[in-house]
């Protein structure tokens, strides 16, 4: 099991760059994972488009760092729950961007090989858990490992991700719940991006949603989710909170839904000047500025992702659709438990240097 950074305050000290816990390269790593995300999904829509990505089509446009900010804080022993809008999460564990594309388009060498839909996959090579459609329902995987973690005495937090629509839902609360009266080691990131489909905020609660925390006996954060580093430090603050035994946390990341709800929706019950506010806040140019600062280059290091999406897609369309006589493969699990392996160093987040 991955022990604690050591040192993490030194290394950020000695560091003109760096910010908080954040080394400059860290913080040039967060860039780069959300402009690896922009880049698949906008390349992805274009697939789409083109009929070669089945079903539809969802994104995480304008939320980037949201999954991005919050998987760099976690340990390579946890665990995620990762949704429909959080691909950064996935890059940041380190799937690759070719097994993802050819997830999207029902590949043979896709996640799930073709036997489910384009974002419901999961590597649990990497930690990362297989999506359940049903909605809330990773609220509760999330809890039910945090609960095993509690057992068998382990020093590991899991992570789930879900929308402001989810918190209707008694999924949610009963996730809640339990969590708060067991004070497991989880941390719930509800993505509010302001529409749930087409129903705004005011028409889904008459309370603010992270007020719901305090109902359940632990801290609801507000964070700004367009904000890669302050979603990192947040989910950090909990992390710690979590291993420490001090119970879950309910992190509150404010953001907007930049695109449809999925690739058929063209959002006109969105009014234009909501959309043109928030795209003034976007997460990826907030980064982009800051670093300018420092001298980093964002448009080197978009070209630079630029070139590996194209290869990654190259190499997908290549792939070829699996064969239906494997459809009853990998149905079941069978033999030995999946371990991480983080000797492999399969992830890249902060907790792994
Ligand atoms: C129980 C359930 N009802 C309906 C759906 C269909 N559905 C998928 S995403 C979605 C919208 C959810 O909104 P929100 O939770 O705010 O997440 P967002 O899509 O905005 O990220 C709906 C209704 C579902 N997956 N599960
Ligand atoms: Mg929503």
């Amino acid at each position: 099991m991955a022990t604690e950074t050591a040192g993490t305050a030194e290394r950020a000290a000695s560091d003109a760059g760096a910010v908080g816990r954040l080394r400059l390269e860290d913080r040039v790593a967060l860039l780069r994972y959300m402009l690896l995300m922009r880049a698949i999904e906008e390349r992805a829509m274009n697939l789409y488009r083109q009929g070669k990505v089945p079903g539809s089509f969802y994104d995480g446009f304008g939320q980037e760092a949201v999954s991005v900010g919050a998987a760099f804080a976690m340990a390579a022993e946890d665990r995620l729950c990762v949704l429909h809008r959080d691909l950064g999460a996935h890059l940041v564990r380190g799937v690759e961007p070719e097994r993802i594309f050819a997830q999207y388009m029902g590949r043979a060498d896709g996640i799930t090989r073709g036997r489910d839909g384009n974002v419901h996959f999961g590597d649990h090579t990497k930690g990362c858990v297989g999506m359940v459609s049903m909605l809330p329902d990773m609220m509760l995987v999330a809890t039910g490992m945090a609960m095993a973690f509690r057992m068998r005495d382990e020093r590991r937090c899991a992570i789930t991700w879900f929308g402001d629509g989810s918190t209707s839902r008694g999924d949610f609360h009963e996730a809640m719940n339990w969590a708060g009266v067991q004070r497991l080691p989880v941390i719930f990131v509800l993505e509010n991006n302001q529409y749930a489909y087409s129903t705004p905020l005011s028409q889904q609660f008459a309370v603010d949603p992270v007020e719901r925390a305090a109902a359940y006996g632990f801290p609801g954060v507000r964070v700004d989710g367009n904000d890669v580093e302050a979603m990192f430090e947040a989910t950090y603050e909990a992390r710690e909170r979590a291993i420490a035994g001090e119970g879950p946390t309910l992190l509150e990341a404010v953001t907007m839904r930049m695109h449809g709800h999925a690739a058929h929706d063209d959002m006109k019950y969105v009014p234009k000047e909501q959309v043109e506010e928030w795209r003034r806040k976007d997460p990826i140019d907030r980064q982009s500025t800051r670093l300018a600062e420092l001298g980093v280059d964002a448009d080197a290091l978009r070209a630079e992702v630029k070139q590996q999406v194209d290869a990654a897609a190259e190499a997908a369309l290549r792939s070829s659709m699996p064969d239906p006589a494997t459809a009853t493969q990998d149905l079941f699990h069978e033999g030995e438990e999946i371990v991480l392996s983080n000797g492999d160093a399969p992830y890249s987040g902060f907790r792994s240097a």
